[in-house]
Order: C-alpha cells, then sequence, then structure tokens
C-alpha cells in the first residue's frame, strides 16, 4: 500500500470538502475536516480491508472470535492514523491547512462502548490481532448511548446520556445483508420423528432484527484490517397482524416498542452486576446473533459440516457475560444442525475458552431461573441438562465430591450460575494475573480446578504501546527512539535496552525534560477546563479509574485530609507541592461510591483556596473520565496510585500505562502490581499495606477491628470526626455513611489498617522525589521493563496455548 504524504492527505482531504461540502478549505469547520480526513483514512482502509477477508477465506484460516460486551474503543481517529503509518503525515497536513490537529480529531465522539478495564482490554486485544497479522475479531453491541457523561454539580456526580451517535460515525458500515434474528419467549414443542430422534419447535417467539455494523481493526503497519462486528436492535419488518388474537398483536406491539432498548444503552457497571432482565435480554442478543453469524461464515467460507468447527473457530469470551454463546451453540447444533447431544456437547467444548476477571463476589453472574425459563425457555431446557449430565458426572465418576454437588450445580438455589456453566463447558479457563489465577484456583474455583486442573491457566493483562505510548506521549516515543532506535515498536521488550542509560545523567535530565513538559500541558489544560492553576513543579499523583470501595480513592482522600492537618497545625511544614488528579465514574445506583466523589470535591474546595496550604497541595477532579480523559493525564502522571485492597483487583490495566509513561507505582501487592514488583524490584516503587494473604485470612478468620485503630491513632480519628461532624459539609449529615461504614461495618476494605503504611510510603516517595536523578533512574527502569505489559505479549500466549491459531 502507497503510504500517503502530508501533500497527498492535502490533496484529498481538499477534494473531499470541495465536493462534498461545496467549501474552499479555508471556509470549512473543524467538523468538515474531521469527515474529510476520516473518508481519506477509509479509502486507504477499504482495499486492505476486502483484501484480509479474502485472505481469510482463501487460505481456510482458522479464526479467534472475541464475544465480548464491552468494547471500550474511544477516538479512533489518531491511532487508525498511527496504524496506517500517517499520523505525523495528517498532523502536517492539518497544520498547513490551517487547522489545529486537536481541534479536528476531538470532533470524533469518544465511543464509551464499555466501562473500564475489561472493556479497553478487549480494544487493546483487538489492536494487537490486527497488528500481529492474526485473524481475530471482536463482536459486541452497538449501544446508542454509552456510559453515561459525568457532571460534577455542587460537588455531586450528575449522569448524562452519552449519545454518541448524535453525529454520523464514520468508521462503521452497516451490513444489512448479515442481519439476523434473535428470538425471545415464545413456546417450545417437541415431537418424535418416526427414527426416534425429537424434534424441536420453537413457537410465538417474540422476534428482533440484529443488523451489524462493522468497524475496521487496522493492524500496525501491516495491511491486516479485521472486523469489529456490533449488533443493533431492530425490529422485524412488516406489520404486525391485527386480524387474530388481540392479546398477542397488544404483546407483540409492546415488545416492538422494547426492541429498541436491547442495543439502547450499555449497563454502567463495573465489577458488580446488576440482575436486571434487560441486561440479560443485551446478553443473548449478543450471542444468538454473533453465533448464527459465526455458523453462517463458517458454513460459505470453508465449505464443511458443522462437525468441523471447531478445528476453524475459537471463541473466546470475556467474563461470563456472554456465556449463554455455550447453550445457544447447543440449540443451533441440535435444533438447526439436527445433531444430537452427545455430538453437539463434543463440538460445543471444543470451541469455547473462558476468561474470569473478577473475583468480587458481587460481580459473579446468576440469573434467576424463572427469568431466564420465561425469557429464554430453550436455552434453559439445554443449561437444565448440561447440569443434569454434569451433576450426575460427578455423582458417578467423582464420589469423592458429591457433597460439593451444590457449590458446583450450574443451577443450584434457584438461580443458574453464569460461571459455573461457562467453566464446565469451557476448554481453557483463565485468569488475568498470575495472583488472581492463583486465587481462582485455590479458593474462589477451587472445586473445578480439582476437577478439571488442566483447562486453569494465567494470561497477565496487557496494553497496547502503540496507543498507551506512541500516540499519547509523543515527546517522550521520540527521546526513546533517539536513544534505543525503533525496534521495540514492534518488540516492546526491547525497551530493557533503556538500562544501559540508567547511570547517564543526560539522559536521565532529557526524561525529566519530556515529563516536565507533559506536565505542563496537563496544567494547561487544568486551568482551561477547571481555572485552577496547578503548580507544574509539584508531584503529579494520579488516581484515575472507576470508582468502587475496593480501589480505596477513600484511603488517598484520607491522606489528603491528614496532609490538609499537619498544614493547617503547622503552615511552615517543609513538603515538596503535591497535585493529587482524579478521574473516576461511579455507577449510578452505588451511594457510597457517589459519597466519595463528593468527598474528593469537597476537600478540593475547601483544600485548593485555603491559603494555609500556600499553594502545597491542590486537589483536582477531573469530571468525565474517559478514554481522552485518560490520554492527556497518564504521560503527565509521577505517583500512579493503584492501592485496591489486596485480593480484589484482578489485574488492572491503568497500573501498566502508567509504568509505560514512566510515573512510579504507589501500590498494593494486588493484580498485576505483583509482576510489575517482580521486574523493577522494591527499590522501583512504592509498595505498602496487607498482603493479599492477609486480607483473605482476616475474612476468612476475622480479627481486624477497625475501631481499635480510630481508638489507637490519633490522625485516623480526627478525620473520621471532621467528616462525622461536618467539618466537610455544609450539613452535618453528608459524610456519616462513609463514616458508618468504617466504624460499624468493620472497614470492609481495610482503609483505616493500611492507612499508617500508606503515610509512610508517601513520606518515603517525598524524600526520594527531592533526588531527582534518583527519581527519573527509577522513572526509567520502569519504562525499560514495560515492554513485559504490552498487549502483544498477551495475545501471543493466548494464541500459543489456547487459540493456536496462525498469523497470515
Ligand atoms: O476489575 C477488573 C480489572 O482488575 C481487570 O484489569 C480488568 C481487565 O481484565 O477487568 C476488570 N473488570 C472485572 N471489569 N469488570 C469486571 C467484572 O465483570
Amino acid at each position: 500500500m502507497k503510504r500517503l504524504t502530508a501533500e497527498d492527505l492535502k490533496a484529498r482531504m481538499t477534494t473531499y470538502i470541495n465536493t462534498t461540502y461545496r467549501l474552499d478549505v479555508k471556509e470549512a469547520t473543524e467538523e468538515e475536516v474531521f469527515y474529510a480526513l476520516a473518508a481519506v483514512v477509509n479509502e486507504q482502509v477499504k482495499p486492505l480491508w476486502d483484501k484480509t477477508n479474502e485472505r481469510y477465506k482463501s487460505e481456510q484460516t482458522r479464526q479467534v472470535y472475541y464475544l465480548s460486551m464491552e468494547f471500550l474503543i474511544g477516538r479512533l481517529i489518531e491511532s487508525n492514523l498511527l496504524n496506517l503509518g500517517m499520523l505525523k503525515e495528517a498532523n502536517q497536513a492539518l497544520q498547513e491547512l490551517g487547522f489545529q490537529a486537536e481541534d479536528v480529531f476531538t470532533v470524533e465522539q469518544d465511543a464509551a462502548l464499555g466501562n473500564g478495564g475489561l472493556g479497553r482490554l478487549a480494544a487493546c486485544f483487538l489492536d494487537s490481532l490486527a497488528s500481529l497479522n492474526y485473524p481475530g475479531h471482536g463482536y459486541g453491541i452497538r449501544y446508542r448511548y454509552g456510559l453515561f457523561e459525568q457532571r460534577i454539580i455542587h460537588g455531586n456526580q450528575v449522569e448524562l446520556p452519552d449519545y454518541w451517535l448524535k453525529k454520523p460515525y464514520p468508521w462503521e458500515v452497516r451490513r444489512e445483508e448479515e442481519a439476523c434474528v434473535v428470538q425471545f419467549q415464545g413456546i417450545v414443542r417437541m415431537h418424535q420423528r418416526r427414527n426416534g430422534s425429537l424434534e424441536i419447535n420453537h413457537e410465538h417467539t417474540d422476534k428482533v432484527l440484529a443488523v451489524p455494523y462493522d468497524v475496521p481493526v487496522i493492524g500496525y503497519e501491516n495491511e491486516t484490517v479485521n472486523t469489529l462486528r456490533l449488533w443493533s436492535a431492530e425490529p422485524v419488518s412488516g406489520a404486525p397482524d391485527n386480524s387474530g388474537d388481540q392479546e398477542e398483536f397488544y404483546h407483540h406491539l409492546d415488545f416492538e416498542h422494547s426492541i429498541e432498548q436491547l442495543s439502547g444503552f450499555l449497563y454502567p457497571d463495573d465489577s458488580s452486576y446488576e440482575g436486571k432482565e434487560l441486561r440479560l435480554k443485551q446478553q443473548y442478543f449478543l450471542v444468538s446473533a454473533s453465533v448464527q453469524n459465526m455458523i453462517k461464515q463458517f458454513k460459505k467460507n470453508y465449505r464443511l459440516s458443522s462437525k468441523h468447527f471447531p478445528e476453524k473457530i475459537v471463541i473466546q469470551i470475556n467474563d461470563t457475560h456472554p456465556s449463554l454463546s455455550i447453550p445457544e451453540l447447543m440449540r443451533i447444533l441440535m435444533d438447526e444442525e439436527d445433531l444430537g447431544w452427545d455430538e453437539a456437547w463434543e463440538i460445543t467444548t471444543r470451541v469455547f475458552a473462558y476468561t474470569n476477571h473478577t473475583t468480587l463476589s458481587e460481580a459473579l453472574e446468576t440469573w434467576p431461573i424463572a427469568m431466564m425459563q420465561k425469557l429464554l425457555p430453550r436455552i434453559y431446557m439445554i443449561i437444565d441438562e448440561i447440569n443434569e449430565r454434569f451433576c450426575q458426572g460427578i455423582w458417578f465418576d467423582h464420589k469423592e465430591k458429591r457433597d460439593k454437588i451444590p457449590e458446583l450445580a450450574i443451577i443450584a438455589d434457584e438461580q443458574v450460575h453464569m460461571a459455573r456453566l461457562a467453566i464446565v463447558a469451557s476448554f481453557s479457563v483463565n485468569g488475568v494475573a498470575n495472583i488472581h489465577t492463583e486465587i481462582l484456583k485455590k479458593k474462589e474455583m477451587k472445586e473445578f480446578h480439582e476437577l478439571y486442573p488442566e483447562r486453569f491457566n494465567n494470561k497477565t493483562n496487557g496494553i497496547t504501546h502503540r496507543r498507551w505510548l506512541m500516540q499519547v506521549n509523543p515527546k517522550l516515543t521520540s527521546l526513546i527512539q533517539d536513544i534505543i532506535g525503533d525496534q521495540w515498536v514492534k518488540r516492546p521488550k526491547q525497551l530493557i535496552s533503556l538500562l544501559r542509560f540508567q547511570h547517564d545523567k543526560d539522559v536521565l535530565e532529557q526524561f525529566a525534560k519530556v515529563k516536565n513538559e507533559n506536565k505542563l500541558a496537563l496544567a494547561n489544560f487544568i486551568h482551561q477546563q477547571m481555572g485552577i492553576t496547578v503548580d507544574d513543579q509539584s508531584i503529579f499523583d494520579v488516581q484515575i479509574k472507576r470508582l468502587h470501595e475496593y480501589k480505596r480513592q477513600l484511603l488517598n482522600v484520607f491522606h489528603i485530609i491528614y496532609l490538609y492537618n499537619e498544614l493547617k497545625e503547622n503552615p511552615n511544614l517543609d513538603m515538596t507541592p503535591r497535585t493529587f488528579i482524579f478521574g473516576a465514574k461511579a455507577a449510578p445506583s452505588y451511594h457510597l461510591a457517589k459519597e466519595v466523589i463528593k468527598l474528593i470535591n469537597t476537600v478540593a474546595s475547601i483544600v485548593n483556596y485555603d491559603k494555609d496550604t500556600k499553594g502545597k497541595l491542590k486537589v483536582i477532579f477531573l469530571e468525565n473520565y474517559n478514554v481522552s480523559l485518560a490520554e492527556k493525564i497518564i504521560p503527565a502522571a509521577e505517583i500512579s496510585e493503584q492501592i485496591s485492597t489486596a485480593s480484589k483487583e484482578a489485574s488492572g490495566t491503568g497500573n501498566m500505562k502508567f509504568m509505560m509513561n514512566g510515573a512510579l507505582t504507589m501500590g498494593t501487592m494486588d493484580g498485576a502490581n505483583v509482576e510489575i514488583y517482580d521486574l523493577v524490584g522494591e527499590e522501583n516503587m512504592f509498595i505498602f499495606g496487607l498482603r493479599a494473604e492477609e486480607v483473605l485470612d482476616y475474612y476468612q478468620h476475622g480479627g481486624y477491628h477497625a475501631r481499635d485503630i480510630y481508638n489507637k491513632d490519633d490522625r485516623v480519628r480526627r478525620i473520621l470526626d471532621q467528616l462525622n461532624n461536618g467539618e466537610f459539609g455544609t450539613h452535618d449529615i453528608e459524610f456519616k455513611d462513609i463514616y458508618y461504614n468504617i466504624l460499624y461495618h468493620n472497614d470492609p476494605y481495610f482503609v483505616l489498617k493500611d492507612f499508617e503504611p500508606y503515610i509512610e510510603a508517601h513520606e518515603y516517595a517525598e524524600s526520594v522525589y527531592r533526588d531527582k536523578m534518583k527519581w527519573q533512574r527509577m522513572s526509567l527502569i520502569n519504562i525499560a521493563h514495560s515492554g513485559k505489559f504490552s498487549s502483544d505479549r498477551t495475545i501471543q500466549e493466548y494464541v500459543n496455548d489456547i487459540w493456536k491459531i496462525n498469523p497470515t
């Protein structure tokens, strides 16, 4: 493919603007220029996309499908340009046409089709699959409303709908010819055929048309373009017949009305699960459309019988959310392809691999039997049969586990347990960081691990350095290139050769310079957004992630209140100025999480304007945290707060993005922090707090008493009393719920227990910061080791151990 120069880009954009809008470029708005640029990108992509598909077809390639309820892709314009090798040229072209590249790029809506880590991981995986030339595609939902837009009003989170499709989305292509029908409810009738086999008829169903919109996934400078297929729900054509049963007719009208909701909005939960009927419908809508589509393409492209399906197709299910794809494949194989149970089961269990992303009990999905029976009667019958056979298998073949059947059964306590279904039917079950996988094996899924030890494996998460280093931090990227060349771009582990420069003062100073420039840029952005001036010489200490009790933003705020109290007592305290930066959305129904947002904002409003702090302390809560905001913040961060209660964060991926951009981790031994620690050593990060074994032991055996710490530690008591007596509120009940949760619910996430070690870790970090060269050396060591956390490495492990696909 011929790469376009800046001149080519200018010429093509100009033609587009002249012909489409009948305007001279000078008269065009940023929006028109954005669409012109996107059109030029699409022109480049089209032949590559077609060729990739033809190649997969002609080579009869084995393919992986990544099924996920979330793909947090954010804006695509820059990453598309980068992967096509035209980002620099596009920047130049825009500048020469008289536009600020950033103003043009930000015309694109940030596609927030995901909540947090799980959805962003799916997006990074697609990027890596394409960049490594692997045949791998995503299936998801084209939600009309993405994750809500957050406004902060009087310190409170207010949610607004995110109608991201209000302007045309230039990357998607509607593929009506691939639409299919998804059926809900109805009656299942069985007829015995003459030969004794059963014929299943699913009648009087509610039908929804699933229409796919394809988004190209462009590989990095390699001419591979894979597909992210997003389903939209529409009514099946034709007006309902009202000549017959009136009740049925009105039911139909009601149903048609509800169809829009199926791909209406993304459930705003992260690491927790809301058992809503609509969510179940969405899940089935995704998997039914996707599995039908896979079978259709399989037959068309490979011309093989469905028995050969597992040779050509592997399906990775991203958490249990798409696990109904298991009974759906069984249904199609038996009811539509006329296979018997054993054959269908043999095929199904060779196709699915399941990734678990959490051990939090509130996030482990279960559905009430009655709900599933009503909504998906045929699917429920199949799950029931899988369960029956599984339990019988234990009874007869694993006598030692008979008493464990209630813990293992897929259907138990009037609920369908989705993780159990996923484990029983998958040939691979993986966790997302070593510590997480070990907890699954030894605790949460111990019984299953004993039954199927060979299925369990670990795949530590990763992120794409193309987006999270090269795109977001061009200055650091070109510095690294100046120092060690660009081999690392295709092999990120080669960043390790930076270690040779760890004692080179000149090099360290250049790193410091880049960080300072990035800090200045963020300081300007904060000023422009919020009108607050932050000291660009202060330590930029950042915690950006979903708001959840286990992620412990509260511990961070307690530390800030502690510093504030110290400064009030001694305004001349010798302290390196700090800027604490937060970004976080709380699930709209998560009361305590919203209280913490309110607390951060309240503390900010006091601290930032108190003369006694003499500018040494600033607290910034940036509203509407999303992918684009993360891209602005991460290059400027110096301390990365990864302070979850040990054992609770399955992996984390923010930790990796910060590390790659030279921030030092302030963290607990949790998730992938442990693997960062294994690489850089304790001398190059700030580790504190309870270890996972200690936390799990307290949960199991008790022995922790938050009130003892309150009684003993004056600093802690002071802070909690400030929350309780209204010092941080406009009226005296504002933060009582936080206070009660800690003292009366015994601090379930060990905030008080880890308070002292956290303060000490911060004091140590501050002392290191005073030695600029030492800090820069630690930062360089972190960047050098960050290659391990490339999603290319993760994808290669999935390929080698699970998917067994070949690059084309
Ligand atoms: O909370 C986890 C993160 O620790 C992890 O890094 C990420 C990707 O594996 O997934 C997050 N997660 C888990 N998001 N939702 C869930 C539960 O469905």
